[in-house]
């Protein structure tokens, strides 16, 4: 039996299939951990999606929200300003199986821990400034609003927005829905008190003008989640990093780059190289 951790699919459907083969994947005792950004940008949304429900359903998998995750349940709940040309999200949406599949995606968590192992996954990062029982607790403030009967109302109205950047445990309401969401879901930069930078996209090496007290967020000294193995996706810039008790997944399968599959057990990573097909014209 083993736990791979898989980057960033954006609907690579071919890829996954080809990366599953090289990992000679046992669908009957391995376990599949999804980053998260299932969807969008990618030729095989479609496929992607019904294949992680599959497997969250046969209970040999997980998967978390990401930004293109939303971005889905968004353009279902009619919020057209979110809908873009760059994305493939149309196949999803016009599928006989779309009210499903949404109502599966969510019901899907922004963070889950391992069952026993100090192993945790989310799709951006968690900040500094909360351990990982804290984002557990922050995770489940948002999965409520998404798994309540109301749940397209609060992304159409209360979802989106970069503000407030900053945390204080005595944030309220939206603004400190927000703030969790775009933490988890968003998330590159931060300052030691895990105030958000957005604009930055690019890998510390390549970051120009960003200012010195925004580090990565898992670089700063005072992280208090160092106690968990913390995989995440979202930084396809970023390459490859094992390093400060974290694993980046999104090697950017979707620009041209690689898909990525780490075994929990053994520490190695498994890449498979983008197919041509998948290329799409606009940068992260
Ligand atoms: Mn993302």
């Amino acid at each position: 039996m083993a736990t791979y951790v898989i980057g960033d699919l954006q609907g690579c459907f071919d890829e996954l299939l080809e990366l599953l083969a090289a990992i000679e994947y046992d669908e009957q005792h391995d376990v599949l951990w999804f980053a998260g950004d299932i969807v969008n940008r990618g030729p095989k949304s479609l496929e992607c999606l019904t294949f992680v429900k599959s497997i969250e359903e046969s209970g040999r998998g997980k998967t978390v929200l990401g930004n293109h995750d939303f971005h889905l349940l968004a353009a279902y709940s009619g919020l057209e300003k979110y809908v873009s040309k760059s994305d493939t999200l149309t196949e999803i949406l016009q599928s006989e199986d779309a009210p499903e599949l949404l109502d599966w995606l969510r019901r899907q968590p922004l963070v889950v821990k391992h069952d026993y192992l100090p192993v945790a996954m989310v799709h951006a990062g968690i900040p500094p400034q909360w351990t990982i029982a804290e984002a557990l607790t922050h995770s489940r403030e948002v999965e409520q609003h998404l798994q309540s009967d109301a749940w397209q109302t609060f992304i159409r109205e209360h979802l989106f927005g970069s503000e407030p950047r900053e945390w204080q445990e005595t944030l309220t309401g939206w603004e400190r829905i927000r703030y969790i969401v775009n933490a988890f879901a968003r998330m590159r930069y931060c300052d030691d008190k895990g105030k958000l930078e957005f604009k930055q996209k690019m890998s510390p090496n390549q970051a120009d003008s960003l200012k010195k007290h925004y580090q990565p967020w898992f670089a700063h000294g005072n992280r208090k989640n160092k106690d968990h193995e913390i995989f995440f996706g979202h930084w396809s810039t970023l390459g490859a990093v094992d390093a400060y008790n974290i694993h980046s997944t999104d090697t950017g399968c979707l620009w041209g780059g690689e898909l990525t599959a780490y075994c929990l057990e053994t520490h190695t990573r498994h890449t498979i190289k983008c197919k041509m097909q998948c290329k799409p014209k606009k940068k992260p």
